[in-house]
């Protein structure tokens, strides 16, 4: 009987790869759960070698994104020399660039991965990962005679519905947690892995979506959804349901909901139905405010104008509006992203970030930047970090020749552009500021308002003073504490 544990590799130390968890591994562990006779599985990422120890699993399988791929790497070497036992890598990386498999891994899984990871627990039961059969799994890549051999394509799971919801059980889910209701996106942004990497969009019904959501609410007590799919207003029919669905169950008043949403899909329906399914806020991929650029990243698939509308529509429907943009295209100018910052203090986001543009495996842009020699297929992966590397150290004055960072940019200095990435932050951190202020004084007006018009109805809804405190204390380090202790 086999004892399988999933660990995702993150950096213990970056908040926002901490922020959730995955739920990728945990669609693997639902459906080997579902549909294999396996008896356990863990799904770890932190305290890693003690809950191993612990655990002391037969199989390992291992996941992690670009930027951690040599800590992937350094924890699969160790684990092979501690435990000895296979391991198993997937995810978007090693799906990019499978004839990289290094020696630590046993088997790389390429892309989606719940039927190929059954397949291969299933020949591991009978026969451990005979090579021979291996030639016979879909969709990996196995060392062979030193050679490594990449398997014909897998065909995508459909309908998506057949996978069962991630076992939440083996994650840590708190009250604001994260949903995936489809597979892939329509566009191709020159940056972005998804459409590549998913092939074509897939979505899980809305019946199946209103279940999971009415799980996570009943079960876990959910309050708070970030809807983490690439386009959840993509198929405007299935958004109408869901919208429709949620009234029905009884459950809109239950939960909030963040999510994705693209300018050129924003209409005063599609508002709608995410205003009727209790959706606070939306995040946009701005990217940048010159339409020379915003083609170039975009593909021409949306203008600085329809970028522009949708804020204004947005807030005019009462959303958060979150906004992004990417700088350090190739051929992108001052004036390229003086536009941008333009666009920034001229439309009334709520909040953002700030991005520099980064090739990765699998893009449309890592061709471009492999050609030119900034990329390659053995090159240290830490230099992908998003979180970028560039401007902290321009912080700290350490600031190196270009050679030593991933910089695209043909034409603007580091400095420019460290000074352009700072002058984004900074609108960010006032724009945030002034949110938080609101949200602050709309939750002290709501609960005086009930104080005011009935003493009873306060221990009734005690529920806003707990969400008013643990508001407070969530915002303790932050400059807007410091400006609320003043009033
Ligand atoms: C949600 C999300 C986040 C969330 C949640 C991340 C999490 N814990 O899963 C947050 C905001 C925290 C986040 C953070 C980051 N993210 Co992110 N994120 C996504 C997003 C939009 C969806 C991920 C997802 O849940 N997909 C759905 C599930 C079902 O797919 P999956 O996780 O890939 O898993 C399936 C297969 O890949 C495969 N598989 C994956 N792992 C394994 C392992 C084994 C053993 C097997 C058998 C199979 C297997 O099977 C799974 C089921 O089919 C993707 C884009 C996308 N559409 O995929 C970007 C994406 C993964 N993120 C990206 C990046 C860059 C980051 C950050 C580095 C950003 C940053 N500034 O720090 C961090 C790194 C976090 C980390 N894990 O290390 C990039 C990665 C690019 C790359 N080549 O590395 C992506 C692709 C977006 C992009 N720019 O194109 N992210
Ligand atoms: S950036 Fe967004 S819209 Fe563009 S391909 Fe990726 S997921 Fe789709």
């Amino acid at each position: 009987m086999t004892n399988l544990c999933l660990i995702n590799v993150i950096d213990q130390n970056s908040k926002i790869e901490r922020h959730m968890p995955h739920l990728g591994l945990g669609y693997i562990a639902a459906y080997l759960r579902k549909y294999s006779n396996i008896n356990k599985i863990e799904i770890i990422d932190d305290d890693i070698w003690e809950k191993l120890r612990l655990n002391k699993p037969d199989i390992i399988g291992i996941t992690s994104v670009s930027q951690n791929f040599n800590r992937a790497t350094s924890l699969a070497e160790n684990i092979k020399s501690e435990f000895g036992i296979p391991i198993i890598v997937g995810g978007i990386h090693i799906s990019a660039l499978p004839h990289t498999l290094p020696t630590c891994f046993d088997v790389a899984v390429i892309g989606e991965g719940e039927h190929t990871m059954l397949e291969l627990l299933e020949l591991y039961e009978k026969k451990g990962l005979d090579k021979n059969k291996l030639k016979n799994i879909n969709g990996i890549a196995f060392h062979n005679n030193n050679k490594i051999e990449i398997t014909e394509k897998r065909g995508l799971i459909d309908p998506l519905d057949n996978i069962p919801f991630p076992a939440r059980d083996l994650l840590n889910i708190e009250t604001h947690t994260s949903m995936i209701t489809s597979r892939g996106c329509p566009y191709h942004c020159v940056f972005c892995c998804s459409s590549a990497y998913w092939r074509k969009t897939r979505f899980f019904s809305a019946d199946y979506v209103v279940s999971e959501i009415k799980e996570l609410v009943e079960k876990y007590n959910v309050t708070m959804i970030d809807l983490w799919d690439d386009l959840f207003i993509a198929d405007k029919k299935r958004l109408e349901r869901i919208s429709n669905l949620l009234k029905e169950e009884g459950i809109t008043d239950k939960v909030n909901f963040n999510c994705q949403a693209r300018a050129n899909l924003i209409n005063d329906e599609t508002l709608k139905y995410l205003k009727n399914m209790n959706v606070n806020q939306l995040s946009f991929g701005f990217e940048s405010g010159s339409q020379r650029i915003l083609d170039y990243l975009k593909k021409n698939s949306v203008t600085v104008e329809q970028n522009r509308n949708a804020v204004f529509l947005s807030k005019k429907a009462g959303f958060i509006v979150n906004g992004s943009f990417i700088i350090g295209s190739p051929d992108e100018t001052k004036d390229d992203i003086k536009n941008s910052l333009k666009f920034l203090k001229n439309t009334p986001l709520d909040s953002g970030s700030i991005f520099q543009l980064i090739p990765y495996p699998g893009t449309e842009l890592w061709e471009y930047a492999n050609e030119l020699g900034i990329v390659n297929d053995r090159m240290d992966w830490n230099k992908l970090n998003q979180n970028c590397k560039i401007v902290e150290d321009f912080k700290f004055t350490k600031l190196k020749t270009k050679d030593n960072y991933i910089y695209l940019n043909k034409t603007i200095s580091l400095e420019d552009f460290c000074e352009f990435y700072l002058d984004f932050q900074k609108e960010f951190e006032n724009r945030e500021v002034a949110l938080q202020i609101k949200q602050f004084s709309d939750i002290v007006y709501k609960t005086h308002d009930k104080v005011v018009n009935s003493e009873k109805q306060i221990l009734k809804d005690e529920i806003e003073i707990i969400k008013l405190l643990k508001f407070m204390e969530e915002i303790k380090n932050s400059k807007v504490y410091n400006l609320i202790c003043k009033f």
